[in-house]
């Protein structure tokens, strides 16, 4: 196949912050002396104490530190909202597109300033405290952002749950991290459908004790039942309070915030971010990634309950004092050219997607694209999931008009921001890679041994040194932390990604090489569906895999074995389902479940994954060997009762 190379152009050239020499200046100075390069670059904050530390961080096997800028102290709310304020502050902060297309709101930074410090003094009156943590349960409205750089602005640290997750996820993160504070809407409002969240956080909290307050944002007229002394309304508490709410001071190393992630095993792990590192590293990014403008109209379509919505929302873009754009909706409502409507009205120049919605939106064909004007756009930015060349292609000719860059960004919850990227002004774009490493990344292709891999060449994606943008540790359990990201080869952070290095240094993500599936770019550990799975009554064992899809990138494929006595059906199979989304959340639900009377095991009991995952894959001709099995002619039953894929 040949390759096919988009070079920069002299547009983008011109534009760029960077071309390609400096790059190769930076990005050597960057990893040889480290300190020199986010010394300098750590300036881009305002810091209260400045730092005279910059990088001291260790991945040695049992003494796992990172720390940076650790003398110095700051606070990110005043960073992303009071230092702008002398120049910009008539200057709109986020733009709100509601999910009714009549419905839109521009909040300027001083009344992003006001409506933050008053939420934060709520907050305070409550006995919100630096260091607390507090949940957010939120759709996509401003008060989101508002919530987030409240609990900033305090020193407390926020916890967001996917607007999208269960009663059950709710409280179990709500419990992990010993939450005391609720901040949640009546009902979410997306696609014209109403979201219960009052509802599922009123039987979260039936399931988990400790939260004393929740602050309840009135999003539709619908009314909720309000508990005395816990409940308060968003709209009437800060009736009672000021604007004026002075940041707290807070060290470079205190936390941000807590996000849940899924791994390959157990329950989600409570990945923990602090400020100074993590911010730095969010606006540079923003800034060189995605080469942001003084003026820019900026557009990231992912949700706040994630953690691109965090970096590339909330906290990037305002650090940078842009105007940063949150859509409540969906691509398809009221129909399918609604984001290019959005493009179109209020001009954005960066537009920054999943490819799940990129292959969707494809597929509906060119003529709700084309019937827009986009003029406005100059970069397209992938995230969340590997794309593929047609997505790509597509994304590339038909949205940006064979006008502009496409950035395709690797980077993880854990890594807090971007680690590999191509830079429009200096990087000649491959679709499919996510190109060469952003400043200070220093990734490494290693065996299954541990063995680094020179030049070009497949394998495990690891990176050998810290950047200022990765977690510091699982919330409350830092063994945990060591033990899935630095045991498995030891001296590296390991991605759990599998990727390839061409003969140009470029990254091709291959997906994950753990039992992390990604659905739709929002990742799910096979051990949460199949802990799901077990709970119902009916149901003896399970075990998921991930399977290629279409739209989603991977689908979730549940092979299920019954209680003795149970009859498989379509309807239970219905009922599985259903389940799954009431334990989880819908973006857990399986696309295909698989009955069989027993699962592929080793004499230890030991479930083969790897002749599951061939199987739902299609690919059962070449299922490898299957003699250490305990009962081998499980297998044939599991090959002639597959799940249609189609
Ligand atoms: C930001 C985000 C992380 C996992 C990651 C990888 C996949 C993300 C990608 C990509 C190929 C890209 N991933 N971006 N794979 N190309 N540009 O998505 O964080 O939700 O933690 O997911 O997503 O597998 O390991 P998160």
């Amino acid at each position: 196949m040949t390759e096919i190379i988009h070079n920069v152009t002299d547009e983008w050239a011109k534009r760029a912050f960077i071309d390609q020499k400096t790059y190769q200046e930076w990005y050597a100075q960057s990893v040889n002396d480290p300190d020199a390069f986010w010394g300098e670059h750590g300036k881009r904050l305002d810091w209260f104490t400045p730092y005279t530390k910059v990088k001291n961080t260790s991945f040695e096997p049992g003494n796992v530190s990172i720390r940076w800028f650790e003398d110095g102290t700051l606070n990110v709310a005043h960073n992303c909202i009071d230092r702008h304020l002398p120049h910009r502050a008539n200057q709109t902060a986020i733009i709100w597109e509601g999910d009714d297309p009549s419905e839109s709101r521009h909040i300027t930074y001083q009344e992003l300033h006001d409506r933050v410090a008053e939420l934060a003094n709520v907050l305070r009156n409550r006995g919100v405290e630096k260091g607390d943590r507090v949940t957010i349960y939120l759709p996509m409205i401003p008060e989101a952002a508002f919530a987030m750089l409240a609990c900033a602005r305090l020193g407390a640290v926020h916890s967001l749950v996917f607007a999208g997750f269960s009663p059950d996820s709710l409280a179990s993160r709500i419990e992990d991290c010993g939450s005391k504070f609720v901040i949640t809407a009546n009902e979410g409002l997306r696609g014209g459908r109403k979201v219960p969240l009052k509802a599922n956080v009123d039987a979260a909290l039936k399931r988990v004790s400790g939260v004393e307050h929740v602050v309840v944002v009135r999003r539709t007229d619908t009314d909720v039942p309000m508990e005395p002394g816990r409940d308060v309304w968003y709209h009437e508490a800060i009736e009672q309070v000021t604007s004026e709410c002075p940041p707290v001071e807070v060290n470079a190393e205190d936390p941000l915030f807590i996000l849940y992630t899924s791994g390959s095993t157990g329950k989600p792990k409570g990945v923990l971010h602090t400020t100074g590192g993590y911010l730095v590293y969010a606006a540079i990014t923003h800034q060189y990634v995605f080469d942001y403008h003084e003026g820019d109209v900026y557009w990231c379509t992912a949700d706040v309950g994630w953690v691109t919505g965090h970096s590339y929302i909330v906290y990037g873009p305002l650090a940078n004092g842009a105007t940063t754009l949150i859509f409540e909706g969906v691509p398809t409502y009221p129909d399918i050219s609604r984001f290019w409507q959005v493009v179109d009205k209020h001009n954005v120049n960066i537009f920054y997607t999943a490819p799940t919605a990129i292959r969707s939106l494809m597929q509906a064909g060119d003529e709700p694209v084309k019937k827009t004007s986009r003029a406005s756009l100059r970069l397209l930015g992938s995230v969340g999931e590997p794309i593929n060349p047609e997505a790509w292609e597509w994304y590339y000719r038909v949205v940006g008009d064979s006008r502009c860059p496409v950035v395709d960004t690797w980077w993880q919850t854990e890594t807090g921001g971007i680690l590999i990227a191509p830079l429009p002004g200096a990087t000649a774009l491959k679709p499919g890679s996510a190109t060469l490493p952003f400043f200070g990344v220093k990734p490494g292709i290693v065996d299954n041994e541990g063995r680094p891999q020179e030049g070009a060449a497949e394998g495990n994606l690891v990176i050998t040194d810290s950047w200022p943008g990765q977690m510091r540790s699982v919330y409350g359990d830092h063994k945990r932390f060591e033990e899935t990201y630095f045991a498995t080869y030891p001296g590296c952070y390991f991605t759990g990604d599998g990727a390839r290095r061409d003969a140009d240094g470029y990254y091709w993500i291959t997906g994950r090489v753990d039992d992390v599936i990604n659905v739709s770019g929002h990742r799910m550990g096979t051990a949460e569906v199949e802990s799901a799975l077990v709970a119902h009554a009916k149901v003896s064992e399970a075990a998921v895999v991930g399977y290629p899809h279409d739209i989603k990138g991977q689908g979730i494929y549940a092979y299920v074995t019954l209680m003795e006595g149970e009859e498989p059906s379509d309807e239970l199979r219905k009922e599985l389902v259903a389940w799954v989304r009431r334990e989880i959340g819908p973006i857990a639900s399986p696309d295909l479940i698989q009955f069989a009377p027993g699962l592929p095991k080793t004499r230890s009991g030991k479930i083969m994954r790897r002749i599951l995952r061939k199987i739902a894959e299609d690919e059962f001709g070449n299922l490898g060997d299957t003699s250490t099995l305990a009962d081998p002619t499980v297998v044939d039953d599991l090959v002639n009762n597959r799940q249609n894929r189609h």
